[in-house]
């Protein structure tokens, strides 16, 4: 929990109040106190550069693993070969940020109520280290100031593409719109030193998390409400001015954003959006041109798109067999999909091999909050049959589900019906941990990513001299 100066409980506010309000005082002393995010990860560069030099001289020609035929034709599955520091997916224990898995995120990092900050989290993924209460006040009064430069002409984009475009074309769209005003690029065509690259490319991902919230509310506003949306509210976190800013007052969806921002955030190095944004980056493209390739890659259905096509599976569910259907019936259902050769959305992952912690975090809420909401009723009936119905199939690797397989009942409850949208808003939470990386790759000195390719001919030679 924030401080008592940082924060009014929300058992004390009424509808015009706000979790997360800062007292003008407290603002100023935190000013002078705390160091910035930006000094704090300068102060804990050093070090780290040398460990990773070290350990490229001393360790270098060591080997981490093998790549087999299989697993070249295979999508790469199982061959490590990316250096991330965000983040690390185990395929029993689920996803770590820093060290930290998402129930302990819920324990230990700032929260307005009981959800961790989106501030929070992305202080965590930046600098490995638990923010105070200071230091995320510190961050979120500079994401506020940036989130209010969103440029002029973003908005105009945005206000004339088709209304029937879908939203993550729109969100790709807008967040490239913000490529003009990219102190990377800029400072690279004047020419600067390598061991700076990471400043300017800082200043570049602090505008896109600060910015993207507005962009997607702007697309949901436009494509789905009268377009009119509310300011920045200087006061309030990030979770609740991108709730506000969508059209929402509630303070249960509020800490619904905040849980959705979080566990949405990272997923190590080599999921397609976080891949695609690093290997774009490094060929120093600014991270507008990479989170912009990041989000193309997000928008297919066997990734973030999964969530939108696991509502359209709930729902068709209920339509077909009735809003509260028996276990049998839902077992019928998902046969039927399967056997129509179509995959059962929101199960299965590439890495994880247990039920996904995010779909844990997200039972738990809708358990908390609306214990009696039939969608997520349903959605507990399909985690009780569809892990057997898969085993009985025998194909999937791993039948429990994952981050998809709830959060669409959860917004539906809320009344954001329109599930299209739903995989913008892992955009802007993907936003976190992707630039987060950005500016470690360029800190680091990562170098342009090249792999070496094989034709099939060359398998089969290869093949026969071993
Ligand atoms: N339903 C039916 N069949 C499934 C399945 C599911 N949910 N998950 C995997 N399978 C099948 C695969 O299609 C594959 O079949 P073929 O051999 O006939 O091609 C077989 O089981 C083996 O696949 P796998 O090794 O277990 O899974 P992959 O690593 O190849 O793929 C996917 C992982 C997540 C893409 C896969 O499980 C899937 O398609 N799931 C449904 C879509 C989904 O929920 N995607 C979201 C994933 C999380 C995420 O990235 N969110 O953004």
């Amino acid at each position: 929990m924030l401080g008592v100066q940082a924060l009014v409980v929300d058992k004390k506010i009424n509808s015009r109040s706000r979790p997360f309000i800062c007292n003008k005082m407290f603002q100023t002393a935190v000013r002078r106190r705390v160091a910035t995010l930006k000094q704090r990860f300068a102060e804990t560069l050093p070090e780290i550069r040398e460990r990773l030099t070290k350990v490229k001289k001393e360790q270098g020609s060591k080997v981490i693993g093998t790549v087999t035929i299989e697993q070249l034709i295979g999508g790469m599955r199982g061959v490590t070969g990316l250096l991330t520091e965000t983040s690390r997916l185990d395929a029993y224990k689920g996803i770590k940020f820093r060290g930290l898995s998402l129930p302990e995120c819920q324990v230990r990092l700032p929260s307005a109520k009981r959800e961790p900050l989106p501030e929070a989290i992305f202080y965590l993924l930046l600098t490995g280290e638990v923010p105070s209460n200071e230091q995320v006040e510190e961050l979120r009064n500079d994401l506020i100031e940036r989130a209010r430069g969103l440029p002029e002409h973003t908005k105009t984009i945005i206000n004339d593409l088709p209304k029937d475009m879908h939203p993550m074309t729109q969100l790709s769209i807008g967040v490239l719109s913000l490529q003009t005003g990219s102190h990377f690029a800029k400072a690279y065509s004047r020419g600067i030193k390598k061991n700076d690259y990471w400043e300017y490319a800082y200043e570049d991902a602090m505008d896109l998390v600060a910015r993207i919230p507005e962009i997607a509310a702007r697309i949901y506003r436009n494509k789905y409400k009268d377009g009119q949306i509310a300011e920045v509210d200087p006061n309030l976190d990030m979770g609740a001015n991108f709730s506000r800013q969508l059209g929402w007052e509630d303070i249960d969806f509020w800490e619904l954003m905040r849980l959705y921002l979080t566990i949405h955030c990272d997923h190590e190095g080599g999921n397609v959006s976080a891949h695609a944004t690093h290997l774009v980056g490094s060929a120093l493209s600014d991270p507008f041109y990479s989170y912009s390739a990041g989000l193309n890659g997000l928008a297919g259905p066997l990734h973030g798109l999964a969530n939108q096509e696991c509502l359209r599976f709930l729902l068709s569910c209920q339509e077909k067999v009735g809003e509260n259907p028996s276990e049998e019936e839902v077992e019928h259902f998902v046969k039927e999909v399967l056997e129509s050769g179509q995959v059962v959305p929101g199960y299965g992952h590439a890495v994880l091999r247990v039920t996904d912690p995010r779909f844990v975090c997200q039972m738990d809420f809708a358990k908390r909050v609306m214990p009696e909401d039939k969608l997520c009723k349903v959605v507990r009936k399909m985690y009780r049959v569809v892990p057997r119905v898969l085993k009985e199939q025998g194909k999937t690797k791993n039948p429990y589900p994952n981050v998809d397989a709830h959060s669409g009942a959860l917004l539906m409850h809320f009344g954001m019906k329109e599930f299209d949208f739903y995989t913008a808003l892992f955009g802007v939470s993907r936003a976190l941990g992707c630039m987060a990386s950005y500016v470690w790759d360029r800190a680091l000195l990562l170098p342009i990513e090249r792999p070496g390719s094989v034709t099939i001919e060359n398998l089969e030679e290869f093949a026969q001299k071993q």
